[in-house]
């Protein structure tokens, strides 16, 4: 008796995650995204940025979508204005993001992204995770704007502006560099044997 109850209730509750639909049931990092957000929305003014040590990398990244064998494969797109925060160390803390993202809109800048940035070291003993979604990489660096030594992985999130590939996709298809003087077309990024 008590596990025919147990199994009305199992399904009751199956029942109304379906009815929830799956960006419910596939969000269970919601509550902290949220908050996440929330606690970066000061950085829209990119002034608060620097002061904080998030440091403008000047030049508006974006990919053209090609495939090279043993590269970072980026869907076209744009990456952004990346400023980085060096002061932020240690495993990737999920409420501290080390890189803050700016899609250059007209004249100004406009916080879409974060990122999270983790150098290879001899310690790393495998890859990063985030809200349930692996690191990238481990990757060169990405020259210019950095060193090719700098082997890292990285997760990006589009907190703050829509991305058509998913929020953790490092480019997206509907940000662009065209307000930026400073566009620059990357090459995809070597990727390196990992742990
Ligand atoms: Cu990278």
């Amino acid at each position: 008796m008590k596990t025919k109850f147990l199994g009305v209730v199992v399904l009751g509750l199956a029942l109304i995650g379906a009815a929830l639909g799956p960006a419910a049931a596939g969000e269970p990092y919601k509550a902290q995204i949220d908050a996440l957000r929330k606690s970066l929305e000061k950085y829209q003014d990119y002034k608060a940025a620097v002061r904080d040590l998030y440091l403008s990398t000047v030049d508006c990244v974006h990919y053209a979508g090609e495939k090279i064998a043993h590269h970072m494969e980026y869907a076209k797109g744009a990456m952004g204005v990346h400023f980085v925060n060096l002061t932020v160390r240690g495993a990737p803390d999920p409420m501290k993001p080390n890189v803050l993202i700016y899609e250059p809109v007209g004249k100004k800048l406009k916080l879409v992204a974060v990122e999270w940035l983790v150098p290879l070291t001899p310690d790393t003993k495998e890859r990063p995770l985030l809200f349930g979604h692996s690191f990238m990489g481990p990757m060169e660096g990405h020259e210019p704007l950095i060193p090719k030594e700098y082997v890292h992985y990285d997760l990006h999130a589009w907190l703050f502006k829509d991305n058509p590939l998913g929020m953790f996709a490092p480019t997206n298809p509907n940000a662009n560099c065209k307000g930026s003087d400073f566009s620059l077309l990357e090459k995809p990024t070597m990727m390196v044997p990992g742990p």
